[in-house]
């Protein structure tokens, strides 16, 4: 196994329905529950960031990692509080790192952005989604590092993305964007089901610097499923959970019922869902019958 292999891992499963892609929409796992192994700091421990390297080992200060210390501490929810400045640490010398975030409801997605700390990337990212609140995973995404042709298959038995997709939900396999200067403090964009990421240049990986792993920010850009009655895109968060805004006299966290006396007819999905209104399909007030 050759040192790209040994790189680390990052495993991002969700809980939470997300199939699709969106043009817009909002941030879904902001401040959402999220766990992390191999967090550093228990017990405590010293670290040098990346960039430390270019320096001389005897000029070279250790920064430390401690759990019970919160000027000091990396933990997981620092990936999604929305801020640049604070991030997730792994321990030292540990190659693979599983990150779960609990989306909490159901949502359509269209891409996710991952911007990493003081340390390279890592060597490959398997994305996993769970549409049974954790029970069970399903890949959505890899990434790797090139060749994309061999890691893929080496790394998660699948061929590379080759430029051509043919179902929406298809699993993509693909290489990462080259960044100058390289691999550290970098955003990342996975682009769900929309097209092909890299340019399949070589990575300019140097051995014995890559002691952590941190990642400052997770976003993940999504819309509700307001059934073709709302804006999806439009779903304010109230007490860490989003609502549609429905239309057209429904009711219901996805406009998915009639509201209470517009019953004249069944209610139905509308043509626009998941992204817009369908005026068409709205719910009409009953009849009201005298004695
Ligand atoms: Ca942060």
């Amino acid at each position: 196994m050759d040192r790209d292999q040994q790189k680390l891992f990052l495993f991002l499963v969700f809980l939470g329905s997300v199939l699709e892609f969106a043009e817009s929409g909002f941030n879904a796992v902001y401040l959402k529950q999220t766990n992390a192994t191999l967090t550093c700091g228990n017990p405590p421990e010293e670290f040098f960031e990346t960039q430390q390297g270019f320096i001389s080992s005897i000029d070279r200060v250790p920064f430390t990692c401690n759990a019970s210390d919160p000027a000091r501490a990396y933990p997981p929810e620092n990936m999604v509080d929305g801020l640049l400045g604070t991030h997730w640490q792994s321990s030292a010398g540990e190659d693979l790192a599983f990150i779960t975030i609990s989306f909490e409801q159901a949502f359509f997605a269209q891409h996710i952005n991952i911007t990493f700390g003081n340390y390279r990337r890592p060597g490959a990212i398997k994305v996993e989604k769970s549409t049974d609140f954790g029970a069970t995973f399903t890949p959505w995404h890899y990434l790797v590092t090139s060749p994309a042709r061999r890691q893929c298959s080496v790394q998660f038995g699948v061929d590379a993305f080759q430029g051509l997709i043919s179902r929406v939900d298809q699993v993509l396999c693909t290489e990462y964007i080259r960044y100058v200067p390289p691999e550290y403090n970098e955003t990342i964009s996975i682009e769900l089901n929309q097209k092909q990421r890299g340019d399949g240049s070589q990575d300019s990986y140097t051995p014995g610097l890559q002691h952590h792993y941190t990642v400052r920010e997770i976003e993940v850009t999504g819309r509700c499923d307001c059934k073709g009655h709302a804006d999806g895109n439009h779903c304010p968060l109230n007490q860490g959970f989003r609502a549609c805004q429905c239309e057209g006299n429904t009711c219901g966290v996805h406009c998915d019922e009639c509201c209470p006396i517009y019953n004249q007819f069944p209610w139905k999905i509308g043509n626009g869902a998941p992204w817009t209104n369908d005026p068409a399909a709205k719910c009409e007030q009953g009849n009201i019958t005298g004695l």
